[in-house]
């Protein structure tokens, strides 16, 4: 039967990052997409011009119509904006009945902000215990876990400080640092790493919400945890290194990279 992903997250006009990253995956992934909007984004792939956030009430209505109609087998959250929506989507998901990845967007590529400081706290105490996985890159789990991560070491540290915080499971993305892109797995007992190697391309907006819908879009198909993380990172790594070098400035991955299940352990399922 068809799965159905719902995504919770802000609008990028340019198609690149935000739902419009997120639809676009779900759809590569052959699952039906659903997007509530909690914010509009003006941007192209050279700035962001503009943030504005729709109201915590608009958001919340939206998400209800979508439960009480075509229920998703997974969601998703990404730029949220402010603490209000942050408290009005964590509100939701306390009835969800299927696996919430919650992206924690804060900073665009540009470093703009795509929430507001006093958002982080709402994030930590409200959203994060409802996250069946918590998918922050190295400066978000900084902010989240309150000390430096620099090393696989300090992603180690941070992954399982964050499911201290109540997170199911953590993925610290490793994306930002020297070396291959190694993330860190910690699912309240073990760890695991997922590399791929760097790409070298200013061609990466949108990854982190491409990185995480793609796991939204294996859980939402049942696949187990481990599985769903190996196949998104092969297709965001693919996705990167496709980069249909589209705009004057960082333009998106692309989102027709193949999509392979070949498990953790390298058994095709
Ligand atoms: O990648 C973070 C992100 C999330 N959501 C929206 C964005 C961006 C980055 O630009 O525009 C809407």
């Amino acid at each position: 039967m068809l799965r159905a992903a719902l995504t919770i997250a802000g609008s990028d006009p340019s198609g690149g990052a935000g739902i419009q990253a997120d639809l676009k995956t779900f759809h590569q992934f052959g699952v039906y997409g659903q997007a509530a909007l909690t914010l509009l984004t003006v941007q192209n792939t050279v700035t962001v011009e503009r943030v504005e956030c729709l109201s915590p009430g608009l958001v919340a209505q939206q998400i209800n119509a979508v439960l009480a109609d075509i229920r998703p087998s997974a969601a998703k959250t990404g730029a949220l904006g402010n603490k209000a929506i942050v408290e009005a989507v964590a509100a939701a998901a306390e009835f969800f009945d299927f696996p919430l990845v919650v992206d924690p967007v804060m900073i665009s590529k540009h470093g703009v902000p795509m929430v507001a400081d006093e958002a982080r706290l709402a994030i930590r105490e409200h959203l994060i215990p409802r996250a069946f996985l918590l998918t922050p890159n190295l400066s978000e789990a900084e902010a989240l876990a309150g000390f430096e991560v620099r090393s696989i070491d300090a992603m180690r540290q941070a992954a399982r400080r964050l499911c201290e915080l109540g997170a199911r499971a953590v993925l610290v993305k490793g994306g930002h640092l020297s070396g291959s892109a190694t993330d860190v797995l910690f699912d309240g007992r073990a760890f695991r790493e997922f590399r791929a190697g760097r790409v070298d391309t200013k061609h990466t907006h949108g990854t982190g919400c491409t990185y995480s819908a793609a796991i939204a879009a294996g859980l939402a198909l049942g696949r187990p945890l481990e599985d769903a993380v190996a196949s998104a990172k092969r297709f965001i790594d693919a996705a990167i290194r496709g980069n249909p070098g589209l705009g004057r400035g960082s333009g998106p991955v692309d989102h027709w990279a193949k999509v392979e299940w070949t498990g953790v352990n390298g058994a095709f399922a």
